[in-house]
C-alpha cells in the first residue's frame, strides 16, 4: 500500500501493525457470516481507520492532513481485503454445493415470475397494427399540455361552456398549462407538423377532474384519430369506424350515428355500436342493444386554420375513442377503476 511508504505520521496507532493484524483476521474468517461481523467491526468507529481518525484531534495541526489520508487508505485496503475474502468464500460455498451428493445439475431452475402485458397495452397494440395497415401514422403528444392546444385551438375559448364538460387539473397559477383532458390537442400539433394528406392515430393517457365511478376514472386512455385529405367525407369516417370494430371484435358490427356536439367538429356525432354481447338487451348495453362507443365528426374549419391548414382546400374527420371503455367491453371488465389500480390480482388475469 502506498501509505506504507509515505512519511509516517506519529500517532498512538501504527498503521502497519493495524493493517497486518486486520488482514490476518479477514483471511481467517471461516464463513460469510463471520466475515460480515468482521467487516462491521473493522470498518466501524473502533476499527483501525476509525482509531486513526479518532486520534487526529490529539495530533499537531501539521500532521492531521496526513493522518486523515492514512485513515482513508487503510479503510480502502481493508475493504479490498474483505471483498477478496468474500469472493473466495462464495466460490468455495458454490464449489462445495456442486460437489455435494444431493446436487443435481439436471433439475430445472426455479420458475421465474413472468409479467404480462396490461390489457390497455394489448388493445393499443392491436389497434396500432390495424391502423398502420390502413396507412395511419402513430403519434404521441404531451400529457402536460398548453391550454391553447387542449382548448383554444380546438375552438373552445376561455368562456365556452364545453370547458365544463372536461374540467381539468391546472398545472400553473396562470392556467397556461393543463393536464390534457383528451387526445384531441394532438390534432392541431399534427396539423402543424404534417403536410396533408395524412392519417394519424394518437393513443394516450388523459386526465379529468371529476368524480370517479365504475365507468369514470380521473385518469384514463383515449385514442384520437385524424384524417385530413381532399374531399374526405362522413362516408370515409363510417368506413374507418366499421373497420375499427371489425378489428376489435373479429366480425362486422352494426353502427349508428347520432348528432353530437363538440366545438371542434362540424357536423359532430356520437357513434353507437350494436352490443357485441347480446341481441335483445343486457347489462353491458343497459338493455338498449346499443353501446355508445365514440364521438367523432368532420374537423371544424377553425381547427384546420389553427393548425395552419387551408379549409378551402382540405377537409378531414376525427374521432376520439374511449380506449378504457373499449378495453372494458373487450375483456368484460365491470369497473374502469381496475385498469390503473396496479392490483396484481386483477392484472394477473390477462
Ligand atoms: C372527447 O374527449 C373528444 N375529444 C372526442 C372527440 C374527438 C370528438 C374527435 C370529436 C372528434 P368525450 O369527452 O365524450 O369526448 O370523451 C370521449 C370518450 O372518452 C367517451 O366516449 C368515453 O368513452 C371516454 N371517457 C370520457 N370520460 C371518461 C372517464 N372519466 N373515464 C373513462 N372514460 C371516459
Amino acid at each position: 500500500m502506498s501509505f506504507l511508504g509515505s512519511a509516517l505520521v506519529t500517532t498512538s496507532t501504527d498503521p502497519h501493525a493495524l493493517l497486518a493484524g486486520a488482514r490476518a483476521r479477514v483471511a481467517a474468517a471461516a464463513d460469510l457470516q463471520a466475515l460480515q461481523a468482521l467487516e462491521r467491526e473493522l470498518l466501524g468507529k473502533s476499527g483501525p481507520a476509525g482509531l486513526i481518525l479518532a486520534s487526529i484531534p490529539t495530533l499537531p495541526p501539521e500532521q492531521r492532513k496526513a493522518a486523515g489520508a492514512q485513515a482513508n487508505e487503510l479503510k480502502r485496503a481493508l475493504e479490498e481485503a474483505c471483498a477478496a475474502r468474500r469472493t473466495a468464500l462464495e466460490s468455495a460455498a458454490l464449489e462445495s454445493e456442486r460437489s455435494g451428493g444431493d446436487f443435481d445439475p439436471t433439475l430445472p431452475p426455479a420458475p421465474l415470475e413472468r409479467g404480462g402485458l396490461h390489457p390497455v397495452t394489448r388493445v393499443v397494440r392491436e389497434l396500432e397494427d390495424l391502423f398502420t395497415s390502413m396507412g395511419y401514422t402513430i403519434l404521441d403528444g404531451p400529457e402536460v399540455e398548453l391550454d391553447w392546444y387542449n382548448f383554444e385551438a380546438l375552438n373552445i375559448p376561455k368562456d365556452h361552456p364545453a370547458r365544463d364538460a372536461q374540467d381539468t387539473f391546472y398545472c400553473d397559477p396562470a392556467g397556461r398549462l393543463v393536464l390534457r383532458t383528451h387526445t384531441s390537442p394532438v390534432q392541431v400539433r399534427a396539423m402543424e407538423r404534417m403536410q396533408p394528406p395524412f392519417r394519424a392515430i394518437v393513443p394516450g393517457k388523459v386526465f379529468r377532474n371529476e368524480a370517479t365511478d365504475a365507468s369514470h376514472e380521473h385518469t384514463f386512455h383515449q385514442m384520437e384519430g385524424l384524417v385530413v385529405g381532399k374531399d374526405v367525407s362522413v362516408g370515409h369516417l363510417i368506413g374507418a369506424m366499421k373497420t375499427l370494430l371489425r378489428g376489435v371484435f373479429g366480425r362486422d358490427i352494426e353502427i349508428r350515428l347520432r348528432p353530437g356536439y363538440f366545438p371542434f367538429v362540424e357536423p359532430g356525432f356520437e357513434l353507437d355500436a350494436r352490443c357485441p354481447f347480446c341481441t335483445s338487451g343486457c347489462r353491458v348495453c343497459k338493455q338498449s342493444t346499443w353501446i355508445e362507443l365514440l364521438p367523432c365528426g368532420m374537423v371544424h374549419p377553425n381547427v384546420l386554420k389553427s393548425g395552419g391548414i387551408d379549409p378551402e382546400q382540405w377537409t378531414g374527420f376525427a374521432f376520439g375513442l374511449g380506449l378504457s371503455r373499449l378495453v372494458m367491453l373487450r375483456y368484460g371488465i365491470d369497473d374502469v377503476r381496475h385498469l390503473l389500480s396496479g392490483d396484481l390480482r386483477f392484472l394477473e388475469q390477462f
